[in-house]
């Protein structure tokens, strides 16, 4: 399906939190799409474009190896990526404004939490461990980073880890789980992603269309 070369493949969540705004981001810039939640692929009617409906964790690796040219993904995830690679061929084209939310350290309420410092020997549970490493190492803790791939709130009432770093958007799961914010490890929101190399003439054409397009729905939603 990926030798039609004079097509422009994009990678968008299939289903979950960034699912809805990137559907109608790419709605708003006029592209018609056709119906098709379930599938994997859908093409645009109107532009030569064909979507990818894939898991969020996928989309830079889609991006990176030349699957598709562009790709809409969480910071978080873009960066968690970056991080456990030597070289990445992907570049940030804007910022989206949606899908906002922070990764920030958490610990149980009651928890005396005076600084980093204090994380000195501790395990920390998260899905972000690269980020999490290299924020440790920013702060000049050693810490030991427990990687899970969800529930990470149940964390430390499992004894697993005494400290938790996770995404927050209203609070509400930390609270939830008796936890509170200590530190605020890196800010997130959705951008658009483009695979750093040159793309064939016509593509590019399509590609320039595109991001004018883009660029016009976010100017007039501010
Ligand atoms: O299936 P797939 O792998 O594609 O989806 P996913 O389950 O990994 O991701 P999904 O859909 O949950 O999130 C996609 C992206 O949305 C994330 O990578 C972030 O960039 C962004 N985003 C924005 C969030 C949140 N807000 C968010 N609140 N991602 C997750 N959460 C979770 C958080 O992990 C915690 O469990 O929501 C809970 C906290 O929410 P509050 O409101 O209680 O603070
Ligand atoms: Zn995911």
């Amino acid at each position: 399906m990926f030798a039609d070369r004079d097509r422009l493949h994009i990678a968008i969540q299939k289903s979950g939190r960034l699912s809805d705004d990137s559907r109608n981001l790419l709605k708003k810039a006029g592209l018609r799409v056709q119906n098709g939640k379930n599938r994997l692929t859908a093409r645009v009617e109107n532009f030569p474009i064909d979507l990818m409906f894939v898991r969020d964790d996928d989309i830079p690796t889609f991006v990176n190896d030349g699957v598709c040219e562009f790709g809409i993904v969480g910071e978080n995830v873009l960066e968690e990526f970056a991080l456990g690679r030597e070289r990445v061929k992907i570049e940030t084209v804007c910022k989206l404004g949606f899908g906002r939310c922070s990764l920030k350290l958490a610990a149980p309420v009651g928890r005396d939490f005076p600084g980093p410092a204090a994380l000195a020997g501790e395990r920390i549970a998260t899905s972000y461990p690269r980020i999490t490493r290299a924020w440790l190492e920013r702060q000049g803790v050693d810490a030991r980073v427990v990687e899970m791939t969800g529930a990470v709130e149940l964390a430390p009432k499992l004894g697993i880890a005494n400290y938790i770093c996770d995404l927050v958007s209203t609070g509400q799961t930390l609270e939830e789980n008796n936890l509170r914010p200590v530190a605020d490890v890196l800010d997130s929101e959705a951008v658009l992603i483009r695979a750093s190399r040159d793309f064939p003439a016509e593509v590019e054409t399509v590609s320039d269309n595109l991001l004018t397009r883009i660029d016009g729905v976010l100017a007039s939603t501010g």
